[in-house]
């Protein structure tokens, strides 16, 4: 059998062809009305975007570059990439026009679908090399030809998900076959999914955690998903009483013990809630377990990694942990500066490898030279150690980076787009606690003359994602410095800690 992940994919479809794979929510917009998709639904229909998709010429290897909202018609074309051996590109559809034109620049796609309400930006960034076209109109265009799987090698890539960095332009992670084969079949194994299985899918599924975490633990044991357009914790907990799993970011969480129909009774059936892409508090933890009878089972990963660790299924899942290496990955605690490997206990930085493992950023030997330690260690950039039981804590990161809601935002971003501005003289982007997005992005600037916070936020939205746009920004005479005259963001951090706080 071969390595490749559409032969994963097929073994599911061969032995659940008539069992419901996705359950699609009636609200989805435009592109879908409610139905149940089998699983031999979803492998006709993928090998009839996988001949739509030769037909415009995507060729094994080439890139497909999809912003599109979170439909059946959008995991079907990923499957259908997958199938043509071609290489899935997603992005998040809050990502502006500039956002956009960098990553098909960088990535060079052959084809882009988008939205409806972008095809002209599409059309204009994409220029005579990358032909464009709406979700709605490749599937408009379907005949009832099937294109047979395209088999790749397990070293093959798969898909490119763009991480940002602490500097520079944001990376293409390369993700191989063998990484989403390997992991997929890890976390089924470790997490218990069976046929019987019925996942709350509330993520997006432009990130690893909704399209390969989430997705994957369904397709591979053959479980079906509650298929919702967004988490919104009323319609989550309505669907809970016929649900076994749900994975979410801490934000999630958060949202259910907002909610007060969330209660130990609307969490009966269910047997797992997994949580992870951002620190759970262990409050929020312990208030859930109160509420619903729950442990939340936190997990770590990466773009770049896949999942690396989880707390045990059976066995004490401990708050504020993200539990041991999952099997097949080795992790280690090195020190930042030297990478000497350090003794349990100790804190440092947190280094990998395992088969989960990316295969580099895409066309940037140089940068994933940088990241990986001669003996073929991961550095993760997050800090963290290692407990008597094997347990791992992480304390902070190395990078320069602010996770929101799940999402990540590197401050240097929105510092270079403000530093910019005239009415700028310097700015610090610093990440401060908030009770639903866990961490907020705020600004705080050094303003030159008149300083209309409002219009500067407003400005800010058309280069950047909203997520990344500053909830707040703050203006002080002057940044606070260190004799070097660098500016202190540990002091800017203390000092607004409390700014969202009650
Ligand atoms: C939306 N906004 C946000 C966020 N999401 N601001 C900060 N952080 C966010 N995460 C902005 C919107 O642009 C809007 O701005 C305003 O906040 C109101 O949004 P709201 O309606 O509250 O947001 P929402 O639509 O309810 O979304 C919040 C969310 C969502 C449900 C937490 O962001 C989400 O699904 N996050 C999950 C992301 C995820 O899958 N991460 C995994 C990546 P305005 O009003 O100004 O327009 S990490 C990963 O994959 C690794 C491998 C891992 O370990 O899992
Ligand atoms: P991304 O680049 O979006 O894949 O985000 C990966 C980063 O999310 C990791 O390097 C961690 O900093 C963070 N992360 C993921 N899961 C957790 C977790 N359970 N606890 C704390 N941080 C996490």
């Amino acid at each position: 059998m071969s390595g490749d992940l559409y032969s994963r994919f097929a073994q599911s479809f061969a032995r659940f062809a008539d069992k419901v794979f996705v359950e699609d929510d009636a609200c989805n917009g435009a592109q879908s009305a409610a139905r149940n998709w089998t699983y031999g639904d979803v492998e006709r229909e993928a090998g009839r975007v996988a001949a739509r998709l030769c037909k415009l010429g995507v060729a094994p290897g080439e890139r497909v570059l999809v912003q599109t909202d979170k439909s059946v018609e959008t995991l079907l074309l990923y499957i259908a990439c997958v199938r043509a051996g071609a290489i899935y590109l997603p992005l998040n559809i809050d990502y502006t026009e500039s956002e956009i034109e960098y990553f098909a620049s960088d990535a060079t796609p052959v084809l882009a679908v988008c939205r409806a309400q972008t095809l002209d930006l599409f059309r204009r960034v994409g220029g005579d090399a990358m032909q464009v076209c709406t979700l709605g109109d490749l599937f408009e265009q379907l005949t009832d030809e099937q294109a047979d799987p395209v088999e790749r090698q397990p070293d093959d890539i798969a898909a490119i998900l763009y991480t940002s960095g602490t500097t520079g332009k944001p990376k293409g992670a390369m993700l191989t076959h063998a990484n989403l084969v390997s992991n997929g079949n890890v976390l089924i194994d470790f997490w218990r999914f069976t046929p019987e299985d019925r996942l709350i899918h509330a993520l997006p599924i432009f990130h690893v955690h909704g399209l390969f975490v989430a997705m994957h633990c369904v397709l591979f044991s053959g479980a079906t998903m509650i298929f919702l357009p967004k988490f919104e914790s009323g319609t989550v907990i309505g669907h809970m009483h016929n649900a076994t799993v749900m994975m979410g970011v801490p934000t999630f969480y958060v949202r259910l013990l907002a909610d007060e129909g969330f209660t130990r009774e609307a969490a009966q059936t269910m047997r797992l809630f997994i949580s992870g892409s951002a620190p759970l508090s262990a409050d929020i933890h312990r208030a859930f377990e109160q509420r619903s009878g729950h442990r939340v089972l936190e997990r770590y990963g990466m773009t770049e990694t896949g999942m690396l660790t989880s707390n045990p299924y059976e066995g004490d899942r401990r708050a504020g942990f993200v539990g041991p290496p999952l099997p097949g990955v080795d992790l280690r605690i090195a020190d930042a500066e030297t990478g000497t490997v350090l003794e349990q206990g100790e804190v440092g930085i947190v280094e990998v490898k395992g088969a989960n493992i990316f295969k580099g950023y895409w066309q940037m030997p140089e940068k994933t030279a940088a990241e990986f330690r001669p003996d073929g260690y991961f550095i993760t950039g997050d800090m963290g150690f290692i407990d008597t039981d094997g347990s791992v804590q992480l304390v902070g990161r190395e990078k320069d980076l602010i996770i929101s809601g799940g999402l990540n935002v590197y401050p240097a971003e929105v510092e270079a787009l403000l530093d910019d501005r005239p009415d700028v003289a310097e700015a610090a982007v610093i990440g401060v606690p908030h009770p639903d997005f866990g961490e907020a992005v705020v600004a705080v600037v050094q303003p030159v003359g008149d300083f209309d916070a409002a219009g500067v936020r407003a400005a800010l939205r058309t280069d950047l994602a909203g997520f990344k746009v500053p909830k707040q920004i703050i203006t002080l005479d002057a940044l606070p410095r260190n004799t070097m005259g660098k500016i202190q963001k540990k002091l800017l951090r203390e000092q607004y800690a409390g700014l969202f706080a009650g």
